[in-house]
């Protein structure tokens, strides 16, 4: 006989869309990964991915933005984001979520405001026609905000050989960029959570489980 599943079973819990975000080097890959290790071993299907980027087109436009040595017009590169992440969430993360698989997205939309319009001066009324139009009001079920001042977020960075992008930008931009995610998630306080990404990896994890858990349900 095959016992009915509890309301509790992993299962039965509706797949959700979490996203990680913050600046450079705050630790999003990391946490992703150990977020995804411990929902599949609770027995949840689970899928990472990242922006920009996650389905092929997303992919060839990451190319093109963040390796194509073009100086993007801000309004130029803001479309590349929002049509890099239609295809995304139309050719990867919806059908993820409809296969009841939870999804963990490292950078979303919060990414685009806080880096074409804080960080390169894009009006914030051209990222609110451009989420409009490319993702017609899916948002994430969740969003965890790894707040690491960029001085701290630079030296990891460091550690891995991978300072241009702080060196390209400049200290005044990457300060800006912690700002605006630190404006973003008190603005949204039921969507995002800030976590303090400046304790250890350990630290960081534990505080993310505890979000996911209060606010999803997820078994964590
Ligand atoms: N962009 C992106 C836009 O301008 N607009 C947009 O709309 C979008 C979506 C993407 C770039 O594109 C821009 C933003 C970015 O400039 P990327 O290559 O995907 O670039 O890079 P990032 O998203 O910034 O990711 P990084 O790999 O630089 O940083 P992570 O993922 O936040 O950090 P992670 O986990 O790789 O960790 C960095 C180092 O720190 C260590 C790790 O081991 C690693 O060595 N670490 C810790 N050390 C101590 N304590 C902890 N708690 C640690 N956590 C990690």
């Amino acid at each position: 006989m095959t016992a009915a599943p509890s309301a509790a079973t992993p299962a039965l819990l509706a797949a959700r869309f979490i996203t990680l975000e913050g600046g450079e080097g705050a630790g999003k890959t990391t946490l992703s990964k150990r977020l995804a290790e411990a929902l599949a071993a609770s027995g949840l299907p689970v899928l990472r991915t990242r922006e920009p980027g996650g389905a092929p087109g997303a992919e060839a436009l990451r190319n093109l933005m963040l390796h194509g040595h073009v100086a993007w017009d801000p309004v130029a590169e803001a479309m590349l984001m929002f049509a890099a992440r239609r295809e995304h969430v139309a050719k990867t993360i919806r059908p993820a979520l409809e296969a009841g698989i939870w999804v963990i997205c490292d950078r979303f939309a919060d990414s685009t405001l806080a880096y074409q319009c804080y960080g390169h001066g894009l009006d914030a009324a051209v990222w609110r026609k451009l989420a409009d139009v490319a993702l017609e009001g899916f948002a994430p079920d969740v969003t965890l905000v790894l707040d690491l001042p960029p001085e701290a977020g630079m030296a990891r960075a460091l550690t891995r050989g991978l300072p241009d992008r702080f060196e390209r930008l400049g200290k005044a931009f990457h300060a800006r960029v912690h700002a605006a995610f630190r404006e973003i998630a008190a603005a949204e306080p039921k969507r995002c959570a800030l976590l303090d990404a400046a304790q250890g990896a350990d630290q960081v994890f534990a505080a993310a489980s505890a979000t996911l858990r209060e606010r999803l349900g997820a078994p964590l």
